[in-house]
């Protein structure tokens, strides 16, 4: 048996974890919860059979695929005698390696859903050649391996790591690479891909283990990787490892990629947005895991930072194309950068400060980012991405690298297998458990099995969230058991939209939600967030959360200066946009003023199924030749922003006129 299965064994013998301090919610693994109906389902299922076939194809079509054979084969040749022998990389950026692994990591969760005997040949094909492109001692760099004796591109140092703190992405790289083997691993015993991994971190403890270089990678995520190697091996050099990585950093005045400060001094959230986002969500793990409650403190306000002033309403974060990064508090302009990895990130992130606090409010956080600028990465048809998630277009600018409306694909395509993987393991977002509770955190139709201290219990979740609040939930637990039952109401219900005061809805409300058990109303105390049920628990139980969702009009914050007179329009989780196709060619002129009647209407043969919002009373500005304004009725549609850009190039903004006074601002 090899190490590993050895570990994995003693710890599923163990009936929990092995390690010594770990995050006290644990979420149910993705693996237990099955998506059965609705808006998840319907993606989860394209993300697997459109978007991962099609992702693999990419890496092959883009030769990323083939930058390992271009390794293995300088190797070979050299071997046998060819000392001079190199290649030149196939592909730009020696990033693209990532690709391959992400793309790799979201195939084994989707073959953990549903076995896929073609998918498993071509995953095994390019596992074969991702191993056979990694050196005798472990190192994996396709650009370096096949061209060992100078740089082959400027990212790199002729020396190994040394240019990680700036761009070689060395560490980056088997980040990923870690991500994917762990996930192999756990999809299939006979994966060798997790032994790769094993390989090249044995050589990273040779490298580092003695606390030297300090290298602070360039781009976070290989701390992450790490407390996942450790939670799956339970071997504490890996969370060592992750350990260094972070406190390496703050030594060179460089806020793009976080490295300005000790990262427990830090407090705003600043630089590249994608790294900032891996990297608080890696210094999340290494407090659960190291129990270092430092790194916390940091994040916490740091989290506070975004949520406060730097979120925009649809849950991106990163609104500025220069550096992909945060801006200043409030500088949120709706032609902004969110890039669609910058959304992965703060979804990791935020799983995290729930799994740490047991609040409901990271979740509702996650809920946004999920159902808003998460979602509009992805086509409807799953095949076509977002790299930037604007909240405004004018139907024409290829503001999407190079592309007016989605692309199949980028030159840097860090975004399309990111949507991948964290489509395939959403499952694991929806339910987590703490000692005897149960967190319903996500509403989707789904079937879980969870185990609340040692008792099986089944749960069922029946709903058409997000477009209607009305969710039941069947609890079976294999025998009666006392448990408390947790179920997020979100902020949205509550009458207001993030846990901060830089949105507010005009009428703040709070929808009447309602939870009752076996038909009978309950008086709940909502806790953290949570409307919590304490009884004991019998097969046949059946519970009904009702959370009212009326459309909201939503203002930002006076000092976010782009939305100052402006409105946007929610219902439930859902941010809306108006799409020029349903509003006669032009959005930008639109006003949708206080009092108007906003109704929801559900269209199933649109989108795939959606509820848009109609606004019979809506008005339209425009200018007569001598420069008077006028304004005139005309009814406008709102359709949910994630879904943005899957009829055709048009024109498209969340945010309309609040008044008719409001034009020109
Ligand atoms: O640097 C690797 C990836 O490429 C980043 O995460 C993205 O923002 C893109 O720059
Ligand atoms: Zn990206």
């Amino acid at each position: 048996m090899s190490r590993v299965s050895f570990f994995l064994l003693a710890g599923l013998l163990s009936g929990g974890s092995l390690l010594a301090a770990d995050y006290p919610v644990r979420p149910v693994p993705f693996t237990a919860v099955t998506l059965t109906a609705g808006l998840w389902h319907a993606r989860q299922e394209t993300n697997c059979r459109i978007t991962l076939p099609f992702a693999l194809q990419q890496c092959a079509v883009s030769k990323r695929i083939d930058n390992f054979d271009l390794a293995a084969e300088t190797m070979q040749r050299r071997t046998a005698g060819e000392t001079h022998f190199q290649n030149v990389p196939a592909t730009k950026f020696p990033f693209d390696d990532s690709d391959v692994f992400k793309a790799l990591e979201g195939a084994a969760y989707c073959l953990s859903l549903q076995p896929d005997p073609e998918v498993q040949k071509r995953v095994d094909g390019f596992t074969a050649r991702i191993a056979a492109a990694q050196e005798p001692d472990g190192y994996l760099y396709t650009f370096r391996t096949m061209h060992p004796d100078s740089p082959v591109n400027s990212r790199m140092d002729a020396q190994r790591w040394l240019k990680d703190s700036q761009a070689s992405h060395e560490l980056y790289n088997i980040a990923h690479l870690y991500e994917a083997g762990v996930a192999h691993a756990q999809a299939d015993p006979a994966s060798i891909l997790l032994d790769v991994c094993l390989k090249n971190a044995e050589l990273l403890q040779r490298d580092f283990g003695d606390g030297q270089p300090q290298i602070a990678p360039g781009h976070p995520g290989i701390e992450m990787a790490l407390a996942k190697l450790y939670r799956q091996t339970a071997d504490r050099r890996w969370l060592g490892l992750a350990k260094f990585f972070l406190d390496a950093r703050g030594f060179s005045n460089n806020p793009y990629n976080q490295n300005h400060k000790p990262v427990i001094q830090q407090r705003e959230a600043v630089g590249h947005a994608v790294r900032a986002n891996y990297l608080y969500s890696g210094m999340a793990d290494v407090a659960a895991l190291a129990g270092d409650p430092r790194y916390l403190e940091a994040i916490t306000a740091i989290w506070e930072d975004v949520v406060g002033s730097k979120l925009h309403l649809t849950g991106g974060c990163g609104a500025l194309a220069d550096g992909e990064a945060y801006g200043a508090a409030y500088e949120l302009p709706h032609q902004c950068y969110n890039e669609t990895c910058a959304a992965v990130g703060f979804l990791l992130w935020n799983q995290r400060m729930f799994l740490m606090t047991g609040d409901g409010k990271y979740m509702d956080v996650f809920e946004r980012t999920l159902h808003n600028g998460f979602l509009s990465g992805v086509s409807l048809s799953g095949d076509r991405f977002f790299y930037p998630n604007p909240l405004a277009y004018d139907g024409k600018e290829a503001f999407n690298h190079d592309h007016a409306g989605r692309a199949p694909w980028f030159g840097c395509a860090c975004c399309p297998p990111n949507v991948l993987r964290t489509m395939a393991s959403l499952g694991g977002s929806v339910y987590a458990t703490q000692a005897d509770r149960l967190y319903v955190n996500l509403y989707a139709s789904s079937v879980a099995r969870v185990d609340i201290q040692g008792s099986s219990v089944k749960i069922e979740q029946k709903t058409d969230y997000p477009w209607d609040g009305t969710i039941s939930l069947a609890v079976d637990p294999s025998q009666p058991i006392p448990f408390t039952l947790c179920v997020r109401i979100p902020h949205w219900v509550r009458g207001r939209p993030l846990p901060s005061d830089l949105y507010t809805y005009d009428d703040p409300t709070p929808a009447a939600w309602s939870v009752s058990v076996n038909g009978k109303s309950l008086a709940v105390e909502l806790k953290n967030g949570y409307a919590t049920i304490d009884r004991t628990w019998q097969a046949g139980d059946a519970v009904t959360v009702r959370l009212p969702m009326p459309p909201r009009r939503v203002m930002a914050n006076p000092r976010v200066a782009a939305a100052r007179g402006q409105i946007a329009l929610e219902r439930g989780p859902i941010v809306y946009c108006l799409e020029g196709i349903d509003n006669g060619g032009s959005v930008f002129d639109c006003v949708v003023p206080v009092g108007a009647t906003v109704v929801p209407v559900r269209k199933p043969a649109l989108l795939g199924g959606v509820v848009v919002l109609e606004i019979a009373d809506a008005q339209r500005l425009s200018a007569t030749p001598d420069g008077q304004e006028t304004q005139r009725m005309m009814p406008a549609v709102a359709v949910p922003y994630a879904f943005w850009n899957n009829r055709g190039l048009t024109p498209m903004t969340v945010w309309v006129h609040a008044s008719t006074e409001s034009h020109g601002r």
